[in-house]
């Protein structure tokens, strides 16, 4: 069996998977948009757990607990600034992806959310963010029993509107 891939509009500290992903910078230690609100739901001994992993690359992802949100992990990426499109954007959002999943595999988590990585402060534009992240997603669980459930949690209608189109379409 294959993951199921499904997107929903959400406030993403709502929601209860085994891990939400977290838009991060690479000092990891908070910010605002989506990491704003997952530290301040998670309260502050999620910032205490992220200063013992010591940043994060662009690209790559690191795991830590969910503390006070329903979610029981917190994996925690650093996407691209967007600068254009010509300095790898493309390459290092597709690798948050990957690295997060296989992070989640790694750790035998069954569900994991993520939200539209670097279109908010980093200003990815939507559109090629969401391909690239359903085209990521769909290469990364082929075949691949783990995890079972991967939800694309947009925080605006727009943002709905593209993935539905792209899960229902390609
Ligand atoms: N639930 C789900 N999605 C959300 C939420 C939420 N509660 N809040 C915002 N979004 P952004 P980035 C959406 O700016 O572009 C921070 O300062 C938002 O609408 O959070 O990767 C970090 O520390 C957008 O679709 O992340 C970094 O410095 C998406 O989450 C920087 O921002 C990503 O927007 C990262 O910028």
């Amino acid at each position: 069996m294959t993951a199921r891939l499904d997107a929903r509009h959400a406030d993403i500290t709502t929601l209860a998977m085994d891990a939400i992903v977290n838009a991060a910078n690479s000092s990891l230690l908070g910010g605002g948009g989506v990491d704003g609100a997952i530290h301040r739901a998670a309260g502050p001994a999620l910032v205490a757990e992220c200063r013992l992993l010591g940043g994060c690359e662009t690209g790559d992802a690191k795991i830590t607990g969910g503390h006070r949100l329903p979610a029981h992990h917190v994996i925690h990426t650093v996407g691209p600034v967007w600068r254009g499109g010509g300095h790898d954007e493309a390459a290092l959002l597709a690798s948050c992806y990957r690295r997060s999943l296989q992070l989640a595999r790694a750790h035998r988590l069954r569900s994991i959310a993520f939200p539209c990585i670097s279109t908010g402060i980093f200003g990815f534009p939507a559109e090629p963010a969401a391909r690239i992240a359903v085209d990521t997603v769909r290469v990364e669980l082929a075949g691949d029993e783990m995890p079972d459930l991967v939800l694309f949690c947009c925080f605006s209608a727009d943002d709905l509107a593209i993935y539905r189109r792209l899960l229902a379409f390609g």
